[in-house]
């Protein structure tokens, strides 16, 4: 078998999506998520001009090789827009593959583990009462692990807490807003709002929490320590981690369990994190961290340090890395919990997905593959739209040096 074509889709159902597409000699054809929120298209460019047509005549089932190829095989290793890229390619042969040998992608690295995947939703209100209220819902919803987030007093705009109850987007259109943050509000603020969480809500649910990367590792040090009486499930970025020591200091203070990496894309972002026991949870998602081949290697790795994995799973990654997400976790051992935010309404018109949410955990159907399709003619009618993440300074102006 052979790959004749490739091709990038890029739609903007409710926010853009770029989809890579890699048909082969057969007519069989798989799909990879290549979406990289507020740098679409760089992701496009390279995957257009640089893998395509390196990607032409190559046999699809050799996932292993080609893998080495575009990460090993480039002199520009890594970085966030490549690494998009490769993992688009890996995940799309892996769908290939499963459709060549009529199985699910999970019985190829596997089978299944577990029958279907906890995930935790988002709670995110203007202020303490309305994020209670939120997290009230989700609970309703049947969700057992709930991440919290809530606008901050003093703080006019905080990361991912929508002013008018618009579905979760950090991203805006045009270019990037501009944004002021105080951390000294945020610290002071945060534990008293898990307080009345547990206090509203008992000991049972699951409660997670986003730094986001705002604080330096002593700041994150104080308040994974004085979050400990609310028992997290994680904590989650606390600092930006490129200083991976910076972690050190969160660990010598606290038990608070930590996540870190959705902006990660290599097992190289991660060793010294797993050899010193520095965190709990991996978050790099299939569609950032290398695709399926190199998440086995990481999962793999950190399992030898009891480090489980809870994939980033933002709306800003389409159906397609959900679905490979869903195969992954359902097959590996270490496997933690699914970050899980449903699509817009919208987006369906776009893609036909093959999983489901039911009282807190998400499972799959036995399509071969992946198993989710695009609708190629229904993307057109959703152009690309510029948007971008925004930009934070200190309340005097300053860009943060965290
Ligand atoms: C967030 C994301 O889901 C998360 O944990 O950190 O919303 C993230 O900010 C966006 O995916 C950025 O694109
Ligand atoms: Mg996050």
């Amino acid at each position: 078998m052979k790959i004749t074509e490739a091709k990038v889709i890029v739609c903007c159902p409710g926010r853009n999506f770029v989809t890579l597409k890699i048909i082969t000699d057969q007519g069989i054809f798989g799909l990879g998520d290549a979406t990289l929120n507020g740098m679409e298209k760089s992701v496009v460019a390279y995957l257009e001009n640089y893998c395509i047509p390196s990607l032409i005549g190559r046999d699809p089932a050799n996932t292993e090789d080609i893998w080495h190829y575009f990460y090993r095989g480039v002199y520009w290793r890594r970085g966030a827009v490549s690494m998009t890229a490769v993992s688009a390619i890996d995940m799309a042969l892996w769908d290939i593959k499963g459709k060549v040998l009529n199985t699910p992608l999970y019985n190829l690295i596997g089978g299944k583990s577990r029958d279907k995947v906890l995930v935790y939703c988002h709670a995110n209100g203007k202020n303490i009462d309305d994020t209670l209220d939120k997290v009230g819902t989700e609970i309703e919803n049947g969700f057992k692990a709930v991440r919290i987030q809530s606008g901050i007093p003093g703080i006019e705009n905080t990361y991912g807490v929508s002013k008018d109850n618009k579905p979760y987007e950090p991203a805006h259109k045009g270019l990037a807003h501009e944004e002021f943050w105080d951390t000294s509000s945020y610290l002071n603020f945060i534990p008293a709002l898990f307080k009345k969480v547990r206090e509203t809500y008992g000991d049972n649910l699951h409660l997670l929490h986003d730094v986001h990367h705002r604080c330096t590792p002593i700041e994150a040090a104080r308040l994974a320590r004085e979050l400990e009486p609310y028992h997290l499930f994680w904590l989650e970025d606390p600092v930006a981690g490129e200083l991976q020591e910076g972690l050190r200091l969160i660990r010598q203070h606290s038990t608070t369990p930590i996540a870190i990496g959705e902006v990660f894309n290599s097992i190289y972002d991660y060793s010294t994190l797993f050899s010193e026991q520095l965190i709990d949870y991996i978050r790099m998602p299939v569609a950032h961290g290398g695709g399926i081949t190199h998440l086995l290697k990481v999962s793999a790795m950190a399992s030898v340090y009891h480090i489980n994995t809870g994939f980033h799973g933002a709306t800003d990654l389409s159906p397609v890395n959900l679905a490979a997400a869903i195969h992954f976790n359902l097959a590996v051992n270490n496997f933690g919990i699914q970050e899980y935010m449903p699509h817009q309404e919208i987006v369906n018109e776009v893609f036909k997905t093959n999983y489901q949410y039911e009282n807190g955990f998400l499972s799959i159907d036995d399509s071969p593959g992946i198993g989710v399709d695009i609708d190629e003619k229904s993307a057109l009618r959703f152009p690309y739209t510029m948007a971008r993440l925004p930009v934070n300074r200190k309340t005097d102006g300053t860009m943060f040096n965290w």
